[in-house]
């Protein structure tokens, strides 16, 4: 208990109270303090109602997928055929595994019943009886604190036989992954649930038409359904009044690296990251932004010019990035970009699966030539070189992953070609890597 309270989330300093509102509250990942809050209340309404209500409540809300992607949540569930006479199955992604992302670890930490009666009022929805919850295999406190939080909805009449009187049954499955970064792209995922290498399917078909043992299968973030209940309880308008046009609702904005406090942050879309670091306490005293990842690190690096950018999905698509995960790195003007660079793209070359080529491949590559520019050894034409390996991945990879990691390559490339230039002008890197926290 003493190690996943240290580890349970802290950060209370949030614009949209939502998910994050408990984090605070002693216990705030028991039962007890979960139903004193209101919980499970949203539960008691969702079985009172007809599926296909929810589902339309779910796409009236505006919720976006929250795992990266930003997919309609509520148009996903929509396409399960209800006429397939297989079990349909819903699948919890909460094998958070992307550089920076940590805001699914800190909410099943401190508020895992929230993920939970948003597991039962989803798997309702879809006619689903059974549903697993995938968590990485490594972060095992969480395995095992989503695991206690599933004990005892058991053990409250929450799931299993005849939930609440209304004929409704669920079983869940907390299910350990095995450390694979591929695992987090959804058939990956599947392919792990299944017992076989964690390497993506073909699709289509996509999982909501042949999932999990070819089922149609909804597989979500883990936020995506934690935000369910409330949007259940308060009604699809309440969610659709925050956020921006075309990206609703909150999410958890996680800061990381040269802020003065880190950490999660719960706010609605379209909030900029100057609004979220001077929630932060500003960047660290006597520094400036340098560089910055919206989410995470398969996402297009921005720089301090994108500081009011809308962190919502078109927002930060309007200046090339993405949104992804909401994974806000910080780095100030001591990080030498080349070098935090080729520490992600050492990341994706150990984490490529190995089943395409121009992945396998290109990310050995990749990290060659870069290594060889942050010695200094290089040359200027290594740069075009490092572009052309990186179109060579990009739009040929057979799933996400290859794509992501030319994603920091190209746009530090973009903003920071002087800096490469250096490493070759001064014969190594400009920085003194002892001025560096990050890399000392
Ligand atoms: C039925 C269709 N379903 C799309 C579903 C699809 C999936 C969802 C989104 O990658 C991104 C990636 C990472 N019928 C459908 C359909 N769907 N068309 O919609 O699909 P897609 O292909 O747009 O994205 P994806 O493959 O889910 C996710 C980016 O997120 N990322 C990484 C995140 C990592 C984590 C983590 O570690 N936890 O989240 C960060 O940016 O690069 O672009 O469900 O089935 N016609
Ligand atoms: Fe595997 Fe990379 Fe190809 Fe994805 S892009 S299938 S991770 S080798």
């Amino acid at each position: 208990e003493q190690q996943t309270e240290q580890t349970a989330g802290r950060t209370t300093n949030t614009l949209t109270p939502v998910l994050t509102d408990i984090w605070a509250d002693e216990q705030s990942w028991k039962l007890d303090t979960y139903t004193r809050r209101g919980g499970y209340r949203a539960l008691d309404k969702a079985l009172g109602m007809a599926p296909d209500d929810i589902i339309t409540a779910v796409k009236d809300s505006g919720l976006r997928g929250r795992g990266g992607a930003g997919f309609p949540t509520g148009m996903k569930w929509s396409f399960i055929p209800q006429d397939n006479p297989k079990p349909k199955y819903l699948v919890v992604n909460a094998d958070e595994s992307e550089p920076g992302t940590c805001k699914d670890t800190p909410l099943l930490m401190a508020n895992p019943h929230v993920l939970v009666e948003g597991v039962i009022i989803s798997s309702f929805a879809i006619r689903a009886n059974k549903a697993f919850i995938y968590v990485r295999g490594e972060i095992v406190h969480v395995i095992r604190r989503v695991q206690a939080a599933v004990a005892e909805a058991y053990a409250a009449g929450h799931l299993g036989k005849d939930i609440h009187g209304s004929g409704y049954d669920l079983d869940v499955v907390v299910h350990a992954g095995a450390g694979a970064y591929i695992c987090g792209e959804e058939t990956a995922l599947l392919e792990g649930l299944e017992g076989r290498r964690g390497q993506p399917r073909l699709r289509p078909p996509f999982p909501a038409v042949a999932g999990l043992y070819a089922s149609p299968t909804v597989i979500n973030n883990v936020e995506s359904i934690a935000s369910v209940p409330s949007i259940v309880d308060n009604g699809a308008a309440w969610f659709a009044s925050m956020g921006t046009e075309k990206s609703k609702g909150f999410g958890i904005f996680s800061l990381s690296g040269h802020v003065t406090r880190p950490g999660q942050y719960e706010a609605p879309l379209g909030v900029t990251l100057r609004e979220l670091i001077d929630l932060a306490g500003g960047i660290r005293e006597g520094h400036e932004l340098k560089f910055w990842t919206p989410g995470g690190s398969s996402t297009p690096l921005l720089t301090a010019e994108h500081l009011d950018v809308p962190l919502d999905f078109e927002g930060v698509a309007s200046v090339k990035s993405m949104l992804g995960t909401r994974a806000l790195q910080l780095f100030d003007e001591t990080t030498c970009v080349v070098r935090a660079v080729l520490r992600w793209t050492e990341f994706y070359k150990h984490e490529s699966c190995g089943k395409c080529t121009p992945c396998r491949e290109g990310t050995w590559w990749l990290v060659q030539t870069l290594s060889n520019l942050e010695k200094g050894i290089g040359q200027e034409s290594d740069l075009d070189l490092l572009v052309d390996q990186c179109d060579n991945i990009l739009g040929r990879s057979f799933c996400a992953l290859g794509d992501g990691a030319t994603s920091p390559i190209t746009s530090s490339i973009q903003f920071f070609r002087d800096e490469y230039l250096r490493h070759l002008t001064e014969g190594g890197c400009p920085f003194d890597p002892a001025r560096s926290t990050l890399f000392a």
